[in-house]
């Protein structure tokens, strides 16, 4: 039987590849930084520019009207950001602004698009683009570094676990002191460590691969993990909600782990706080 989606996963890595060149080159000028939703929450014209070329490829490939799109950029030009039961497209052009605006993190720059089929993740890329790896995954047909299988870890012992967090770009006093708590608490496990690369692609990449056991933060969106998802569950891994419950895509809030049992024992410290859906009205 002709496999429907294969065609768009390859698609979408070779347009991955040139958004990756694209955002390399950027990176060799100055980059000027502007500001969103708060003065840390970052955009430069690359992150502008890519998705609009990653949206032109899709659309000139697949026609103009065959798939819905949710891109971090065109989100904050105030587009919507719903899912419906159309193909939709989730992209975020540069995971990890602030990473490639300093020029410094492995992971400076970081594409990804994934396709939703009837709010289904069918399959997920994340380019990091610095290093040249490209993550990939598709339903049911596991997990990929380049071309390499990848597999969570089996650690079972939260003590000798690493876990990812980030603090996202809301600096409310209150919501700080709550993310310092969760920190102090996992720390004191004790864990081994407490990490954080700057973009939560490549967090959830760090998972799927076994470099760390689980990454968790409330304030992302859709666009931030959208890809890591399928590739972190396809690795073996699972995905929860902050309170234990069921994952939901659009609820700005994750815990992505190796296992239940690490997921479980991380979510016991983790105090929440509350944020917008991303597809509130
Ligand atoms: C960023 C994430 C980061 C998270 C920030 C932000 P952006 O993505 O990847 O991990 O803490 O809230 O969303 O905005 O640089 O694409």
């Amino acid at each position: 039987m002709e496999d429907p989606w294969q065609k768009a996963y390859d698609f979408a890595v070779a347009v991955a590849r040139k958004a990756g060149a694209e955002i390399r080159k950027a990176g060799e000028s100055e980059i000027r930084v502007m500001t969103k939703s708060s003065t840390v929450d970052l955009v430069t014209k690359t992150d502008e520019r890519v998705e609009k070329i990653i949206i032109s490829s899709l659309k000139e490939e697949f026609g103009e009207d065959a798939h819905c799109f949710i891109g971090e950029e065109s989100v904050a030009k105030g587009e919507p950001c719903v899912l419906s039961d159309k193909p939709t497209w989730i992209i975020d052009p540069v995971d990890g602004t602030t990473n490639f605006k300093t020029k410094k993190n492995f992971s400076f720059e970081l594409l990804k698009d994934d396709l939703f089929k009837l709010s289904f993740v069918e399959f997920g890329v994340v380019y990091s683009c610095l290093e040249d790896k490209m993550y990939k995954a598709r339903k049911g047909k596991g997990a990929f570094c380049d071309d390499e299988p990848i597999q969570v870890s089996d650690m079972k012992d939260i003590n000798k676990s690493i876990i990812i967090s980030e603090h996202g770009t809301d600096r409310s006093p209150e919501k700080v002191t709550k993310i310092f708590s969760t920190m102090q608490k996992i720390l004191c496990i004790p864990v081994h460590g407490l990490r954080g690369s700057g973009t939560a692609a490549t967090n959830m990449c760090l998972v799927a691969t076994g470099a760390v056991e689980a990454f968790f933060e409330i304030g992302i969106h859709c666009w931030d993990i959208a890809a890591g998802v399928i590739i972190v569950k396809e690795a073996g891994g699972i995905l929860l909600d902050v309170d234990g419950g069921p994952f939901d895509l659009m609820s700005r809030r994750m815990v992505s782990a190796n296992n239940e049992l690490i997921a479980k024992r991380i979510i016991k410290e983790i105090e929440i706080f509350p944020v917008g859906r991303d597809d509130a009205p």
